[in-house]
């Protein structure tokens, strides 16, 4: 099977296979790309005469699929009853120690069937997809109970086999103590131990999260549940420092963590554990809008040769879009980064914090065919018309799954 990618105006895309802080983008103007079984196998200047199925970019824009390294994406309900807290100012942490928040996003899943899980996720993928995303992460953590998160992570599985989106999937059991182990904390973090034991031997997930925040897990839980991962066979990620930075990030830096994420209050010896560690920071935009936060500080990060990779975080809670270019736009505004440099976040830098930069995130000869066609004419283009889905088609492993209209 081939495809041709013909007249495009600027093919723009990062290079090679591992994350670097960040603005090196290639740029080739009158470019076509050819697709054989999935994978890019010519790129070139001009057109050539190749004899297959043909894609017209039009003089567009062209970069890599984006890539979306950080969502919630399965759960039951929504949590829209939160708004006029939120906008009354009570603090998200407040709202989770009082039941709500992540817990009522637990009772709803708790008690949705799979296919309702499904069919949810399935919409919200189809909305990825025509906003330009291809490969996404999905984590567990609204079951907190062993047959709620095995049933997240099923959905995960089933939703590769319905729809064009790579998904890669985490175990987030430490995202909450679940409200039947309130008197239990070692309860909860042995039963979650078993888990991952289990999770590993069945390859349910490639990586194990952990959300350490203050009165939700200590950076010395977070450690003990990413070891365990570790030892298990899941990579390590950690949601750190999105409200108060309580030394999770430090720990993850030490244990080799491939990403941590959120890092909205990280500070000095957080960023340089980064560094040191070589972890990826997973930036989340969306997150600082939505709950009123402050922005992370991406510029220090890569002053101190931190790669950064922003996603959006899409939650029922924090961030109930799942719109990636919004992200992209807001990763520009707020932490002040070039166009070139917010591209590589979304797509090698991303690609790198779900372990996939050796075939996914760039347009380079050998890796698979994951593009975006947009409806602009350079890169600066889809920065400057914000607030509207410019993308025109999408294809993932050489294969059209999304053309505008
Ligand atoms: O459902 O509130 N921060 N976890 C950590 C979230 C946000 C998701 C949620
Ligand atoms: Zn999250």
């Amino acid at each position: 099977m081939r495809l041709l990618i013909k007249n495009i105006g600027m093919l723009a895309t990062p290079v090679g296979n591992r994350a670097t802080a960040q603005a090196e983008v290639e740029k080739i103007e009158n470019a076509y790309i050819l697709c054989e079984n999935g994978v890019i196998t010519e790129i070139g200047s001009g057109t050539p005469q190749i004899d297959c199925e043909t894609v017209d970019a039009g003089g567009c824009l062209v970069t890599p699929g984006l890539v979306d390294a950080h969502t919630h994406l399965i759960f039951g309900g929504w949590r829209e009853h939160e708004l006029s807290m939120k906008r009354q100012g009570v603090p998200y942490l407040e709202i989770l120690a009082q039941g709500g928040g992540i817990l009522s996003t637990v009772r709803k899943t708790r008690a949705a069937s799979e296919e309702e899980l499904t069919q949810k996720a399935l919409s919200e993928l189809k909305n990825m997809l025509c906003h330009g995303v291809t490969t996404c992460e999905a984590k567990s953590g609204y079951g907190l109970d062993v047959e709620t998160e095995l049933k997240q992570l099923r959905v995960a599985k089933e939703l590769c086999k319905l729809q064009p989106i790579e998904l890669v999937s985490t175990y987030l059991g430490a995202h909450a103590l679940p409200e039947e182990y309130k008197n239990d904390r070692e309860g909860y973090l042995r039963l979650m131990e078993a888990l991952i034991e289990r999770i590993g031997t069945e390859g349910l997930a490639e990586f194990c999260d952990v959300f350490c925040e203050t009165g939700v897990f200590s950076a010395e839980e977070a450690e003990r549940i990413l070891k365990k991962g570790l030892a298990c066979g899941l990579k390590a990620k950690m949601h750190a420092d999105e409200i108060n930075p309580i030394g999770g990030t430090e720990k993850a830096g030490k244990m080799g963590a491939t990403s941590v994420e959120h890092l909205i209050a990280a500070t000095d010896e957080g960023i340089e554990a980064l560094k040191d560690g070589g972890a990826i920071a997973v930036l989340l935009p969306a997150t600082s809008f939505y709950l009123d936060k402050p922005y992370a500080r991406a510029r220090d990060m890569l002053r101190a040769g931190v790669p950064v990779a922003v996603a959006s975080d899409f939650n029922p809670g924090s961030c109930p879009s799942s719109n990636l270019q919004f992200v992209m736009n807001l990763a520009c505004w707020k932490y002040r980064l070039t166009p070139e440099e917010v591209l590589n976040a979304v797509t090698k830098n991303a690609a790198a914090a779900i372990s996939c930069a050796d075939r996914i995130g760039t347009i380079e000869i050998g890796k698979q065919a994951d593009v975006v066609i947009w409806n602009a004419p350079n890169l600066d283009y889809i920065f400057y018309r914000f607030g509207q889905n410019l993308v025109k088609t999408v294809i993932k492993n050489g294969k059209i799954e999304h053309m505008k209209g």
